[in-house]
């Protein structure tokens, strides 16, 4: 499917240009020089209409009088009443009187030039006749080489390959989607052509700490989120992006932290902490193979798309490496034992083309036991590792290189659809910063660039760079915290409230990628993991209208939860009311949020800078007690809050989530969904949940040797004493 848009300006704007052109000169339509011939369309109308936009078609004589030119639609420079004074302006009728701007003289403005015998735009003179110019086999469209020209009557259409759309001189992603998870649960819905975030939606359902990764199917429509403390992976419906629901949950025998989907959107591989890889069927939720890891310890990984999983494990510098059968069964192919390059993996990415793998270090070259959570020296110039690998066949990987020159550990990997280039964000460091005297641009995070020259062949480009707010980095977590639209990416991965770092304001990083330069949106927690959603078959304008302003700019929280954004219910924008996107208004974020003191506001209330200066309020979902305090709402005692949890568990008033929060009894888990239920490696007896005996019911996958040794949860395998 194709598809197409006209070339030029949207209908609005062509409106516009066509009483200007109509009311004030009346010439055919000149080019885009300032020479003084074609200063006649150019100058006269305002800087956004171009002279593209005019075709002689439009600006016939009779059809616009200067009645329509309303002080609305013309800006004072380009017209002013005193310069169009006639009720009849026609060509004929605009003299050096009429039009006295400085830009335009009389000398310009002649009814000689124009001549009755042109052809609008678009066509050509024949004989008596004007007929349409054939763009197309001319070769004087302006298609990109992605799109195929097809010839209009009087102009030309470029067609985008599928997913992307026309926007007048590019085809860009149609994909505007991306989902952003918080780190203290629930999700956000972030529309990044207007950078407008929507939601938080289902907080509280997706569970209440350490909601990790979040990777979209091929088809736009679930998200699957790992909630790692909770041990869940959800499935939520996003088909309709403003109104995303829980469809599913899968209960993990690991923490998970990472997921990857396989590229016919069938499996769905999570990695995390616990002694599995384990395999989900996406379409019926439910796990369909356990990798046990063994020894390797807890390890993250990537899944390319022929299959191959690729696993880390940086405590024993090594790479493992399975492979995904068509029925989700994974089988172990081999390992890399990485040692003699004394590589600790941190991040794995698998490019585009299906080949090239990178897999970062997490140690400093030059001082190589040094965890990156500790703060270098001052003087130091960190540098990390980068592996270049290639994928031969299925399960079968050949290492092509090492980088060492890396300026940060990369945590995320990102490509362009080309597959040409991988941007990768790499944290700095934010431990114990302050007191070696480092300088935050030191230890800041970096959003970096590597070529891609052939599978297997990268080179990384330290010429380009975006210094991003430094991070700690969480090697250890594998989610993926960067999206790249075209020529924006996309950043996530504020940790740094955790612990208590000053620089710990909540925000997405909207990079452009053809200066860097860095604008900052605010948004209400801590963001673990971002991932595109693949356009789906819900049309990309589903919202319409946007977030209603509050007019003033969020104040980050130190807080992990969700909480102030002020008076807002619906927690979307905090800009000004005229603003029209939220990177407007808060370019000059950090000075326009500077008012508040802490001890400003009193009784639990807190302060929301605005426009003029700053107001105290409650946090949302408490209110002002007769004390003159903030009290939370009594959510749980309300109506209906008796069924917020479902039957077995308990409601507490919480500040975030909704204000409440379900707890269930012992050995038993909220789901989030419908109520309590029992743990891994728990079962259902009468109202309580009991541990499973999987060595008696031969549940364990002991190996052969060993002894299997029941655990309350599950169960552990025993060798023999020596
Ligand atoms: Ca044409
Ligand atoms: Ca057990």
């Amino acid at each position: 499917m194709l598809n197409s848009k006209l070339v030029g300006a949207s209908v609005a704007r062509f409106g516009i240009a066509v009483i200007l052109g109509t009311a004030l000169v009346l010439a055919g339509c000149g080019g885009g020089d300032d020479t003084p011939d074609d200063v006649i369309t150019d100058n006269v109308a305002p800087d956004e209409v171009a002279s593209d936009d005019i075709t002689s078609d439009d600006v016939a004589d009779d059809s616009v009088r200067p009645d329509n030119v309303t002080s609305d639609e013309v800006t004072s420079d380009a017209v002013t009443s005193d310069e169009v004074t006639s009720d009849e302006v026609t060509s004929d009728e605009v003299t050096s009187d009429e039009v006295t701007s400085d830009e335009v003289t009389s000398d310009e403005v002649t009814s000689d030039e124009v001549t009755p015998q042109e052809c609008d735009t678009g066509y050509v003179l024949e004989g008596d006749d004007c007929v349409d110019i054939d763009e197309c086999v001319l070769g004087t469209h302006n298609c990109p080489a992605d799109a195929v020209c097809k010839n209009t009557d009087g102009s030309f259409e470029c067609e985008c390959p599928a997913g992307f759309v026309w926007e007048g001189s590019a085809c860009l992603d149609a994909a505007k989607w991306v989902v952003v998870t918080y780190f203290s649960g629930g999700i956000g819905m972030l529309d990044t052509d207007t950078m407008i975030l929507h939601g938080p939606f289902l907080q509280g359902k997706l569970g209440y700490e350490g909601n990790m990764d979040v990777v979209v199917t091929p088809d736009g429509k679930t998200a699957l989120i790992s909630a790692t403390e909770n041990r869940f992976i959800y499935f939520v419906d996003i088909s309709n992006p403003k109104e995303p629901s829980i469809k599913g949950n899968v209960l993990m025998p690991i923490n998970p932290s990472g997921i990857a989907i396989s590229a016919d959107g069938e499996y769905a591989v999570a990695f995390g902490f616990g002694q599995h890889v384990v395999v989900i069927d996406i379409e019926a939720m439910s796990m369909v193979d356990l990798f046990d890891l063994a020894k390797m310890g807890f390890g993250h990984g990537e899944l390319a798309p022929d299959g191959t999983v690729i696993i880390s494990s940086f405590g024993q510098q090594s790479i493992g490496v399975l492979v995904l059968s068509e029925n989700g069964e994974l089988t172990f192919s081999g390992s890399l034992d990485l040692t003699e390059y004394a590589l600790a993996p941190a991040d794995i990415a698998v490019a585009p083309d299906g080949k090239t793998v990178l897999i970062s270090g997490m140690q400093d070259v030059n001082s190589a036991t040094k965890h990156p959570s500790q703060a270098p020296e001052v003087g130091d110039t960190p540098s990390f590792q980068l592996m270049v690998l290639e994928i031969t066949s299925p399960g079968e990987l050949e290492i092509k290189g090492v980088l060492t020159d890396i300026p940060r550990v990369v945590q995320s990997v990102a490509f362009d659809r080309a597959g040409r280039h991988a941007y990768m964000l790499g944290c700095g460091s934010i431990g114990g910063a302050a007191k070696k005297g480092l300088e935050e641009e030191e230890i800041s995070g970096l959003l970096m660039v590597g070529n891609i020259e052939s599978p297997g062949v990268f080179t990384f480009d330290s010429s380009r760079s975006a210094k991003l707010q430094s991070n700690s980095p969480f090697v250890l977590y594998s989610f993926n915290s960067l999206v790249v639209r075209d020529d924006k990416a996309f950043v996530g991965y504020s940790f740094n409230s955790m612990f208590g770092h000053a620089n710990s304001a909540e925000f997405v990083s909207l990079v452009d990628l053809n200066t860097f330069v860095v604008k900052r949106v605010p948004v209400p927690g801590a963001v673990t993991s971002l991932a595109r959603v693949p356009l789906n078959t819900t049309p990309a304008n589903v919202l319409e209208g946007t977030a209603s302003c509050v007019g003033a700019c969020f104040e980050p929280s130190f807080f992990l939860g969700f909480n102030v954004a002020g008076f807002s219910h619906d927690q979307q924008c905090f800009c000004d009311a005229d603003c029209a996107l939220w990177g407007d208004c808060c370019d000059d974020y950090e000075d326009a949020c500077s008012g508040c003191d802490p001890k400003t506001c009193t009784g639990g209330a807190v302060c929301v800078n605005s426009s003029d200066g700053y107001q105290c309020g409650c946090p949302q979902g408490s209110h002002k007690n007769n004390e003159d305090r903030c009290e939370l709402d009594d959510v749980c005692g309300s109506e209906g809050g008796a069924d917020l949890c479902g039957p077995n568990a308990t409601c507490e008033n919480q500040e975030v989530f909704g204000g409440h929060m379900c707890f269930c009894g012992e050995d038993s888990v909220w789901d989030g969904i419908s109520g309590c239920m029992c743990a891994l490696g728990f079962e259902e007896d009468g109202a309580t949940c009991v541990d499973i005996n999987e060595c008696e019911r031969n549940l364990h996958d002991c190996p052969e040797g060993t002894t299997c040794v029941n655990t309350p949860g599950w169960y552990r395998c025993q060798s023999p004493a020596p």
